[in-house]
This record gives structure tokens, sequence and C-alpha cells, in this order.
């Protein structure tokens, strides 16, 4: 019998979602066909440049969704289905300390983690999960309320989970069990047609849109599916041109000379959607949500621990310049901050340690008998060694909470006169019950390896 590898079920879940949510929300189509017309321009304009960051065939099919869940132990379910896809959780967001954020959640993301993986098919979704024990969003009466809700509910079917734990334990799955896995695992992301108990609906919302979309419903759902562009600029532009409101930023590092690094976002608002709503009566009338919109990336290279420092410490230049000069763009300030600042050249953010690269002995520097330098930098610019950049595969905070933040109907509450409960990724470890892996440890792991090579290929040991 036919068995489907996890990376097979991972690309054909990809796919499948893409399909549905592509049928339910029209606008996500035009940004993925707008998305894919940028794509062959830059193609077609910088050649093989283009694809030095992922092949053309991976940054076509690459996607990130986004869902939301309510309490660990759904967490805990949805670390099994993602499990059974090749998808590990990398990374903790507190999106509760996020800039001037009112959203009631920690995040993970849940991602292949090696190299050969991500190349076949990279497909990734952020997962956060509502913190009801909050003071600064809950009080004692609400938690209750919404404890006892989500832990009445079951977003996940045991048939699902148990196909899903056998994936995992076999790293693949007979045809005809993929095939009912996938349409079990699609169905569970898709936006129910379930009446919305629209008093309990609105009493979360008046503390949270968040909270009102995880716990005022008996479901989860895909809240966006991101396509990833070459180009960010330009498709914001081509979105706009065809009469689709963009937020009005996009977020993350500014447009600039230098090279890409770490992530650029933007996105649509959310569309209102027409569903069901009971009232307390107990009749069944029509309403409308915004739950659903559209967001689209661009990827750059992954930063080390102390290039993110600064892309961090630059952030919070640019806050304060553009407080201190409230006309001018914000484009235009973060651009000048970065020239001043940032590297301005993959060999400058190799030298300097800021960012990651896989490094491999070049083929083409003929060997004259002379012996290489023992300096990594030395061997980079002599020719020995070429260093790939290594794509940012995770998530920014900031940008995800102002992602969020976007898409919120009502202010939301935050009473900051209170003590938050501080969470960390050690806490969420345990709340999933597997390891949250650190995104920088992964990095580096990735560009070790490459660098033992070239000291092997090279002779370099004991220099
Ligand atoms: C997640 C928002 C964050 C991103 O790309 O940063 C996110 C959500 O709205 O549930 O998806
Ligand atoms: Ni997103």
């Amino acid at each position: 019998m036919a068995m489907i590898s996890q990376w097979r079920l991972r690309a054909a879940f990809a796919e499948r979602l893409s399909r549905m949510y592509g049928r339910e929300v029209p606008a996500y189509t035009t940004l993925v066909d707008v998305s894919r017309e940028v794509n062959e321009d830059v193609l077609r304009a910088r050649g093989a440049d283009a694809e030095r960051l992922g092949s053309i065939g991976r940054v076509t099919a690459e996607r990130h969704g986004a869902i939301r869940v309510g309490t660990p132990r759904e967490l805990r379910q949805v670390a099994r289905v993602f499990g059974a896809l090749g998808m590990c959780p990398v990374g903790f967001y507190d999106l509760r300390e996020a800039a001037a954020s009112t959203v009631p959640v920690v995040s993970t993301a849940f991602r292949p983690v090696d190299g050969e993986e991500l190349a076949r098919n990279p497909f990734r979704v952020f997962t956060s999960m509502l913190t009801p024990a909050d003071p600064r969003f809950f009080d004692a009466d609400l938690r209750a309320r919404l404890e006892t809700f989500l832990a009445a509910r079951e977003l996940f079917p045991p048939e699902l989970l148990a196909l899903a734990d056998q994936a995992a334990a076999e790293r693949e799955l007979p045809e005809p069990q993929a095939e009912r896995f996938l349409q079990l695992a699609v169905a569970a992301f898709e936006l129910s047609a379930e009446p919305v108990d629209k008093a309990w609906y609105e009493t979360l919302e008046r503390i949270s849109a968040v909270a009102a979309d995880i716990g005022g419903v008996h479901s989860t759902h895909i809240n966006h599916l991101t396509p990833r562009v070459l180009d960010i600029d330009e498709l914001y532009r081509r979105m706009t041109e065809r009469g689709i409101e963009m937020i009005d930023t996009i977020q993350g590092p500014p447009a600039w000379k230098g090279p890409d690094v770490l992530l650029r976002q933007t996105s649509f608002r959310a569309l209102a959607e027409t569903r069901a709503m009971r009232t307390p009566d107990g009749s069944v009338v029509s309403g409308a949500l915004r739950v659903r919109f559209g967001e689209v990336e661009a990827r750059g290279i992954a930063l080390t621990r102390e290039g993110r420092a600064l892309y961090d410490d630059l952030l919070g230049r640019v806050d304060e310049q553009a407080s201190q000069h409230p006309s001018e763009p914000r484009g235009d300030i973060a651009r000048a901050v970065w020239e001043r600042h940032m590297p301005g050249s993959e060999l400058e953010l190799a030298a300097e340690a800021l960012a990651y690269f896989t490094y491999r002995v070049s083929p083409d520097r003929t060997r004259d008998g002379s012996r290489p330098p023992a300096d990594l930098g030395a061997l980079v610019r002599q020719g020995w060694v070429r260093a790939e950049p290594i794509v940012y595969e995770d998530f920014l905070p900031r940008s995800a909470a102002g992602i969020f933040q976007s898409n919120l109907s009502g202010e939301g509450i935050r009473d900051t006169g209170r003590q938050g409960i501080a969470y960390d990724a050690a806490w969420l470890s345990g709340a999933i019950g597997r390891d949250v892996l650190d995104p920088f440890a992964l990095y580096e792991r990735q560009q070790n390896r490459s660098l033992a090579e070239v000291a092997r290929a090279l002779d370099l040991t004991g220099t």
C-alpha cells in the first residue's frame, strides 16, 4: 500500500487548507495571485539572486497560518496534530507584553526544524493560547466562566488525534488513513456554521476581541493564511491599486538598501462575515463577525542574538524619533536609522556575527597550493568559502501584536494597576508537554554544522 510520509502530509495539508481558505475568503485568493505575479517579476528581474533565500518552488508554496486556542489541554492536542506533520513548537512569544498590547495570549509557532524538511515544505502555524488567569484582563468570575466553557468543548475529534499519533510514531500513514487524517484536520480549522451565543460572545468582546474569538465559540479556525512574497513593497502597491485596503504600515524592518533581514509583514483587515447568532430568548438571527483576515510576508536572513539585540535597539530609536517628529513618515525615519547603524551587506553581517549563514567550501577557487587562512572572514573574502544566508523561519512578537491589534474591533481592556502572571518558554513547554525549542539554537546548530564541514574539507583542524 502507498505510504504518505510526514512531509507529504504537511504539504498536502497546507495545500488543502489554502484551497478551503480561498473558497471562504476570496480576498485571500487575490493576495495569493498578486504574490505570485510579484514573485515572477522579481525572478525575471533579479535572476538567481531572487532565490538566495529559498527556491522559487519553496517560496511559491510557502504559507503560514495562525490559530488560537483556549487551554493547555487544547494546545497539547494541537501539538499532536502538527506533530503528525513533522512540526515542533519553536519560540515563545508573550503578546501581552508587546508594545501597547491588549492581547491576552502567549504563543509559539509549530514548524519543521531541520534544513531538509524546511526545503521540502516549510509550512508553519503561529499558535496562540488565551491566558484567562491573567488578572489584568479577566476578573475571577469571568475567568471561572471562561474556563468552564473551554473545558466543555472539543476542538479535535478523537479519531483525528489517534491518526495524528499514528503518523507521528510511524512517520508516515497508509494512503487511506492519510486521506482521512487530512479531511479531519482541515475540517477542524474551518469556520464553524454553528450559531454563536450572542450574549456570551459580547461579554468576552468587552474585555478583548481576541478572548471572544477564542472563548466565545465551540471551535477554532485558521484566522489567516499568509503567502510569502519576494518584494513586499511592490505587493503593497499592487494590492492598494486593486482597491484592497491594507493596514497603514509594513511591520518589521524598513525598506532599505541593505540585505533583507528577519521578517516584514503587512495585512488587510478582517472582513465582516455573516454568522448565525443565538440570542438570549433562543432565536437564531443573522449577525456579522470579523475574524478572518489576510496577511503577506517577506522573509530575510536570520539574525544572531547580537543581531537581534541590534534590531530591537533600532526599533527603540525609531520609536523615539518618530514620537519627536510626528509629521515625518515612520518608514523614512526607520530607513535613515538603519542606514546609519545596520551593516549594509551580507559580508559585514557575517563578519560581525550579526546574522546566520551556511558556510560552504567554494568549488571555484583554484587549488594553487596555498594554505587557506584560519580566519573565517579571510576565508570568505579570499573566496575559499561561500556564505549562504540562513532564512528566518520564525516570527516577531511586536509585529505579531501589531497584526492582532490591527484586526481588533474594540480597543480592549487591560488593567495596568494589576500584576500580570509571568509565563516563559519553560512554562509553555510544561503546558504543551514537549520542549518549546529555542530558534537561535536551531540556526546556530545549522551554522555550526556547516563550519565543521568546512574545517574538515579544508583541513583546518588544528590551525
Ligand atoms: C496571530 C498574529 C501573529 C504573525 O504573522 O505575526 C501572526 C493571530 O492573529 O492569531 O500571525
Ligand atoms: Ni501571521
